[in-house]
């Protein structure tokens, strides 16, 4: 029996390429000279998909529309706002995402975007490799430090908590905006992004991206943060308006960010680059080896399972495998 067709939509690591390819004749969105003909072609006979923020496509009505057997897409990521998750479910698509083993990671980049924009390290060191430290004198103390400050987490899911945990053991408050109130967690929770910004200083953003958390950050957000405020986004570009972000930042009406992630990646605004009192990463969050191959194992099983006759491993909550 040939095996079933899945398409990639981009680059995969190595590990992934490989685990695919036993279960699965995989074809390539991203070495096909044309795009559309490669889909006219194979689109037909595609039951699964393998993508990821990673790969620049979306995962949308357009690209769902051509794969009409489709039956399974596995995302190389927690995050799936690139897939069109209302037509899965309502084609009956399972999608699975990488759930866990990515949080203490991408809680560990958290802190040290947060501490690196709080106390200005990268700057510092820019300032040290330019020679100006000798010239110059000490680099300057920074307005901002960890000690006095009250963190509000927008999102406490599974990375959240994570998050919470190490700034818990820096003995630093923590309240939480979201949805709901979770139970076991006596933080300070708020319905209201706007009130929790009026009571801490420095807001984490750790929140599914998607059309419902849609610029959730937004110049109401900011100017409650008020002039002390420090904004991290360890979430999606799409959560924080970077139009006001940007002119917070320059009326310094909130003192400074750390981003991980932008509107568009890679090819992020380049204004951004003008304004000193922001930190920025390329969307490096989970990108050690160790956790990207846990992430890329999980896709892999997800897939395999899959084909093999199996129940995935980790259906997102939308899409839940109710047996064949
Ligand atoms: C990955 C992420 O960079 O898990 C996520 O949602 O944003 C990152 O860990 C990305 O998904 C890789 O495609």
């Amino acid at each position: 029996m040939s095996k079933p067709i899945l398409l990639s939509t981009g680059i995969q690591m190595p590990l992934v390429g490989q685990g695919l390819e036993a279960s699965y004749n995989v074809q390539w969105l991203n070495n096909a000279a044309d795009r559309n003909r490669l889909l006219a072609e194979i689109g037909p006979k595609v039951t699964a998909v393998c993508t990821g923020a990673h790969t620049g496509v979306k995962t949308d009505a357009a690209l769902l529309a051509q794969l009409p057997a489709l039956k399974i897409i596995g995302n190389v990521g927690v995050g799936y706002d690139s897939i069109d998750v209302p037509t899965a479910v309502k084609r009956g698509i399972i999608v699975t995402n990488t759930p866990d083993v990515l949080n203490e990671e991408v809680a560990d980049t958290a802190i040290a975007l947060l501490l690196n924009t709080i106390r200005e390290f990268p700057q510092s060191e820019v300032y040290l490799r330019a020679g100006r430290w000798a010239k110059e004198g000490d680099y300057p103390l920074t307005a901002g430090s960890l000690r006095d400050r009250k963190i509000g987490m927008i999102g406490f899911g599974r990375i959240g908590r994570a998050i919470g945990r190490r700034i818990e053991a820096f003995g630093i408050p923590i309240s939480y905006f979201g949805r709901t109130k979770q139970t076991g967690i006596s933080y300070p929770f708020y319905t209201d992004l706007v009130a929790m910004a009026r009571d801490v200083d420095t807001l984490i953003a750790i929140l599914p991206g998607g059309p419902a958390t849609q610029h959730i950050v937004n110049a109401e957000v900011l100017k409650a943060l008020g002039p002390r405020g420090v904004f991290i986004n360890m979430a999606r570009g799409s959560i924080v308006d970077e139009a006001a972000l940007k002119a917070a930042l320059r009326a310094k009406t909130i003192h400074a960010a750390g981003l991980d992630v932008f509107a568009s990646e890679p090819n992020f605004d380049p204004d951004l680059l003008t304004i000193p009192s922001l930190v920025l990463l390329p969307h490096v969050g989970s990108a050690s080896q160790l956790t990207r191959n846990a992430m890329g194992q999980l896709v892999v099983d997800n897939l395999a399972a899959f084909a093999a006759g199996k129940a995935p491993l980790t259906p997102v909550p939308e899409t839940p495998f109710k047996g064949w």
